[in-house]
């Protein structure tokens, strides 16, 4: 099977890459290095150091003995899109390539608009590469368990069987989405269900949870293999955060009351989803949605999990929450597709303990503490002389 990952400099989309090339897909890659530049731009690093694309194959070459063929380029540039697929011909895409972080897309106007250009363009560039060049390609796009937000019913795998007046159809299931980054995830799967229906094309879109976790079977092999771990307010997702603060003997910053709750998901199952999902295509014209997620934790819950697992003393602090969201509410998810293809769930008790702590701790002195205090706050108040600016 051909498989081309877009993204596949990020912190998901390289061990994807690696564990699709280790179980015999023949793996091309894509990133234009957007993610390392945001970095500059924050002044923050990965807390595991990670090294250049090049320095990365050549390590994969040595340990597999495979060559993965690399694209740089923007999916917002169509022309490059369209060359890519073309000369890759791949069966399946697999698409990370946006940008992931909510608190990014909510720092003012110039970051909403760039989160919403690069993953609305870029998507839809790619819908019509994949449109010209073959349409039977299957798409395996990254969606989010906060495209649906947080409603007072079970979330069900992307489609809900509604009784209205007397009438009853099967219809996308209701987003409420938290963000501008969640809400241009909802204007990619409305784009990509379109192409589905009028096109034919066939689609997955994963709705992924919160990702957790670090080391996968194979980029454990080997330091220049490594993945990023992310931390900072603005990048770091809250387990990895949590981990990093329970190792540095710091309270963890649990926002709010901490009711909120969230799907969850190990690194290592995140890699094994996709492979199911690329290994057990849709068919022609279907729009696939899988909730990829193994279990649902509140934050608070999830910090009494690192506070138990952690070996040393855990302080928790409720700090005011920068983000508009409900502090408690209802929330069930159905996750069954992926389990009845044959995902094997890890859970997040049996992770902490098996990669994070050890990572934590190795580079444990390259952790900048300012920088985990949160810095972008949801609301926004009236103010006349506040001048638009242009992105960089
Ligand atoms: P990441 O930022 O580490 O990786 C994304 C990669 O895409 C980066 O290397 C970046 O340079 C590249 N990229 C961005 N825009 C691009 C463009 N226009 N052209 C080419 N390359 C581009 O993010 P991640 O954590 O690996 O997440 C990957 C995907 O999974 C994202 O779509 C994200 O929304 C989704 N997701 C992530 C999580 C999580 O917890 N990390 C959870 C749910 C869903
Ligand atoms: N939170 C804390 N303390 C912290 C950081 C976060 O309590 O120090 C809370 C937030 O208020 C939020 C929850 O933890 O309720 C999750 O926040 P997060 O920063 O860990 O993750 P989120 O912003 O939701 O985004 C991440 C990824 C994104 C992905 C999403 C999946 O960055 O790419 O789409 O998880 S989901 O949440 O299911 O939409």
């Amino acid at each position: 099977m051909r498989t081309l990952v877009l993204g596949a400099d990020g912190f998901l989309g390289w061990p994807t890459a690696l564990h699709l090339s280790d179980v015999g897909h023949e793996v091309g890659l894509c990133d234009n290095f957007l993610r390392r530049r945001y970095d500059e731009e924050l002044g923050v690093e990965s807390l595991v150091p990670i090294h250049p694309m090049d320095v990365r194959l050549a390590a994969w070459k040595e340990i597999s003995g495979k060559s993965l063929p690399f694209y740089e380029g923007d999916l917002t540039d169509a022309s490059f899109t369209n060359a890519m697929i073309e000369d890759f011909r791949p069966d399946v895409i697999v698409h990370f390539a946006e940008q992931r972080s909510a608190p990014y897309s909510m720092i003012d106007r110039e970051h909403a608009v760039h989160t919403q250009v690069n993953n609305v363009v870029g998507n839809l560039n790619l819908l019509y590469a994949i449109a010209d060049v073959d349409p039977s390609i299957h798409l395996v796009k990254l969606g989010t368990m906060g495209e649906y937000g947080t409603p007072n019913i079970d979330i069900e795998e992307g489609w809900i069987e509604i009784e209205h007046k007397g009438r009853k159809d099967v219809l996308p299931f209701p987003k409420q989405p938290g963000s501008f980054y969640h809400l241009s995830k909802v204007h990619d799967s409305h784009n990509i269900m379109f192409t589905c229906r009028v096109w034919g094309l066939r689609a997955t879109d994963l709705n992924q949870g919160v990702v957790y976790g670090h080391a996968t079977r194979q980029t454990a092999l080997d330091d220049r293999l490594a993945t990023r771990f992310d931390y900072d307010a603005v990048f770091g997702t809250f387990v990895n955060r949590f981990a990093i603060q329970a190792v540095l003997g710091h309270p963890l910053t649990v926002y709010g009351t901490g009711g909120q709750t969230r799907g969850l998901i190990d690194i290592r199952d995140t890699v094994e989803c996709i492979r199911l999902a690329c290994e057990n295509p849709a068919e022609p014209g279907e729009f696939r949605v899988f909730n990829q997620v193994t279990e649902s934790l509140s934050v608070a819950d999830a910090a009494k999990v690192v506070a138990q697992t952690y070996p040393g003393p855990v302080e928790i602090d409720y700090v005011d929450n920068p983000r508009v969201e409900l502090p408690e509410h209802y929330y069930r998810v159905i996750h069954t597709k992926l389990v009845d293809l044959g995902l094997e769930p890890h859970l997040l008790s049996e992770s902490l303990l098996h990669s994070i702590y050890g990572a934590v701790e190795r580079y444990a002195d390259r952790v900048d503490v300012a920088a985990m205090r949160p810095s972008v706050d949801w609301r926004r108040t009236a103010n006349p002389t506040r001048q638009a600016t242009e992105p960089a």
